[in-house]
């Protein structure tokens, strides 16, 4: 394929905009090559600058479950800039969507939007420590929650719990009360409340993304949800990824672990930047301007982008199957790789949830962020690039998930495992 005018706007891009890129992984960093500048998306596809179409596998990270330019979320855009862009006040439709969010979330009571998922994680850790009156705040190796500076660390040396910052420009300080537990290991989270007496939350993708795809055991979920009422510690789900992309009601329907708060995204925006987390009435009610727990945003509830996500969740809510047919079609794409991978001598583990699928090339399960490394990234990357040229696009780095929207049809998904037989075949002859 030819991506001659991305690779030039890529050097014009880089002139004025760190790394050409305003979020570092759209780089194509982890598996080389030029990142693909986009024209337009329709559909399923995508189609780049140098007029290429890919069926695309990454929707935006995952807000775009009805795929690109959906007639009815378009539609709603459309009719709510009509009105005006924002007001910085408040609108009925923030309370229509903040409505239709509560009503998927047995869990949520009332929710407060924000711009993003860091946002809406940065909030809810300080809701937590504001309503606990604790510091601390335990996370998992492998899980991103955003980007913000208590979030930014990595384990610290040995045994030691507390982490350390994984960026420079943030400052020890900013993470002396960040502990960290390896996933799925429950063990490592008495560690923590070993360690502390002064955990405010535990915070954990019950359905990590982040890492790769790794769903979190159900008995370790249920475990942490013992330990932190044990401590009096919040639990926190960030589902800014996998809420309504694994099932509607969110990871505590399907693990039956109701959790204190919860963190969404993506689709709650519909494309448009969205963030949000909710919970338990009492907990909420901490918040400004009723509560002590200051937050705030210019364009929190921004009606354009409510618009585009309430169409987007009554799109979910009026097609209850919606998310079977999804995880059908997710289950027959990695089944049909992973037997095409096989096929060529490539070992290749898979998982589904909803609407969302990973896959590593690995001799063995992947259960935490250390089993995800373990895979082979040279794999990874060849099999990116040879997907790409056969006009199929896949999330550019390993420790990504994929989507499948409503746009992609059951043919599709056989072209795409047909693909991959082809390139794993190329991968295999070296
Ligand atoms: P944003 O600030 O990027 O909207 O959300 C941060 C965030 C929080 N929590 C979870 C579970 C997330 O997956 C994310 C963001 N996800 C990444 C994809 N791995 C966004 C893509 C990017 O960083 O460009």
């Amino acid at each position: 394929m030819n991506r001659t005018t991305s690779q030039s706007a890529f050097n014009e891009a880089q002139n004025f905009i760190p790394g050409g890129v305003n979020s570092p992984v759209r780089a194509f960093k982890s598996v080389g090559g030029t990142p693909l500048f986009i024209n337009e998306g329709n559909g399923a596809y995508l189609s780049d600058i140098d007029g290429n179409k890919y069926v695309d596998f990454v929707q935006s990270w995952g807000p775009l479950i009805f795929g690109h330019r959906d007639e009815s979320i378009e539609a709603a855009v459309i009719e709510a800039v009509k009105h005006g862009l924002s007001f910085g006040a408040p609108t009925e439709a923030e309370t229509a969507l903040a409505k239709l969010v509560v009503s998927f979330f047995d869990s949520i009571d009332k929710v407060r939007f924000v711009s993003s998922g860091t946002e809406a994680v940065m909030s809810a850790i300080r809701l937590a420590r504001g309503f606990t009156n604790r510091d601390n705040i335990v996370k998992f190796k492998g899980c991103y929650h955003g980007h913000s500076d208590s979030l930014l660390v990595e384990a610290g040396s040995g045994l030691a719990t507390f982490g350390t910052p994984s960026s420079p420009g943030v400052p020890a300080d900013f993470t002396k009360h960040t502990l960290l537990a390896e996933y799925n290991n429950i063990e490592s989270v008495k560690k923590c409340f070993e360690d502390s007496d002064a955990i405010a939350c535990v915070i954990i993708e019950p359905i990590a993304g982040n890492m790769g795809f790794v769903p979190a055991d159900k008995e370790f979920l249920h475990e942490l949800r013992k330990l932190c009422t044990e401590h009096g510690a919040l639990l926190i789900f960030d589902e800014v990824m996998s809420g309504f992309r694994a099932s509607i009601n969110g990871a505590e329907s399907i693990t039956g672990v109701t959790p204190d708060l919860v963190t969404l995204g993506k689709v709650i925006g519909g494309g448009m930047p969205v963030g949000a987390f909710g919970g338990r009435k009492e907990i909420m009610n901490m918040l400004s301007p009723d509560g002590p727990v200051y937050q705030a945003g210019t364009l929190s509830g921004n009606p354009v982008a409510m618009a585009a996500g309430y169409a987007s969740l009554m799109k979910l809510k009026n097609n209850a199957r919606v998310m079977a047919v999804l995880e059908g079609r997710a289950s027959r794409l990695v089944e049909g790789m992973q037997a095409a991978a096989k096929e060529a001598g490539i070992a290749m583990q898979v998982d589904v949830r909803g609407s969302m699928f990973g896959f590593f090339f690995n001799e063995n399960p992947v259960k935490n962020f250390e089993d995800a490394a373990s895979s082979d990234a040279a794999i990874f990357a060849a099999f990116h690039a040879g997907m790409l040229e056969e006009g199929f696009y896949f999330a550019c780095s390993l420790y990504e998930t994929g989507f499948i929207s409503t746009a992609i049809t059951d043919a599709m998904i056989e072209d795409t495992i047909n693909a991959a037989a082809k390139v794993f075949k190329a991968i295999a002859n070296g």
